[in-house]
């Protein structure tokens, strides 16, 4: 339903000042069935939308069956956020085409996307040009990509790796602290990106909180991302928080 406006409707959200809720779901971790009841209950909380990924993707067939189960069951959009090549489903309304900037490997950087932009094409799916840049210690996600993460009291570096994106043509920027991670990305670090960054931040990595949420928020985060929480089993009251935090950030703005 939203193939080809995702970025519209990100670029519509944005200049209404409004902050988004992204739920990240990891196929790795639910059946189809669980996974799009998952999604249902993270729109109901009032979630922005839905992205699907994780770190260890490798089964294709278990991702499209994922990814086209949670489409057919809510009305917001959902981007892939993906690991490698196998991260790649028709099913989606769009992708998250990234590049990791702080890779040490030309693969993670380049290779892998240029093996997946013919498949990106075929499948028909929206391209969010993303720059992905990770934060902190280590994580799955640096191990996996060969990240030289960027240390938290660096955060002149992060804003050089971004401002780079923005020059080389990305809309989009996606911060990490990696998943599940003890201390999600500092305020100082997320501010002093948007002062360089114009377009669209997403911040993810261990945000479990309404007042984490909203810190990030208010320092200049477009997209909160929240992956581990969604895996507890009553996650609602603590995703609707969220979701209102956010909120209060945008109207904040507005006045
Ligand atoms: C991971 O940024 C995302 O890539 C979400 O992190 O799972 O810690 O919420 P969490």
């Amino acid at each position: 339903m939203f193939k080809g406006h995702v970025e519209r409707y990100i670029r519509r959200t944005r200049s209404a000042r409004r902050k988004m809720l992204a739920v990240l779901i990891d196929p790795e971790s639910f059946s189809a069935k669980t996974a799009s009841e998952v999604a249902k209950r993270s729109e109901k909380c009032g979630a922005s939308v839905i992205l699907v990924g994780g770190s260890t993707i490798c089964d294709r067939s278990h991702l499209d069956r994922v990814t086209r189960d949670i489409v057919k069951n809510i009305t917001i959009p959902v981007i892939l956020f993906p690991n490698n090549v196998t991260g790649i489903t028709r099913y989606a309304d769009a992708i998250l085409f990234m590049s990791l900037m702080n890779s040490t490997n030309h693969y993670f950087m380049y290779g892998a996307q240029a093996l997946g932009a013919t498949t990106v094409l075929r499948y028909g799916l929206e391209v969010l040009p993303t720059a992905y840049i990770i934060v902190g210690g280590e994580s799955s996600a640096s191990i996996m990509g060969y990240a030289k993460p960027i240390p938290e009291d660096k955060p002149e570096l992060v804003s050089a790796y971004a401002l780079a994106a923005w020059y080389l043509g990305m809309r989009f920027l996606y911060l990490e602290a990696g998943s599940g991670s003890f201390k999600p990305l500092s305020p100082e670090v997320v501010q002093r990106t948007r002062e360089r960054y114009p377009g669209t931040i997403f911040a993810g990595g261990g945000i479990r909180t309404a007042e984490e949420a909203r810190g990030i928020a208010s320092a200049g985060a477009d997209v909160i991302v929240v992956g581990n929480l969604v895996e507890t089993e009553d996650f609602e009251p603590k995703l609707k928080s969220i979701a209102e935090a956010l909120r209060s950030v945008g109207k904040r703005e507005v006045r």
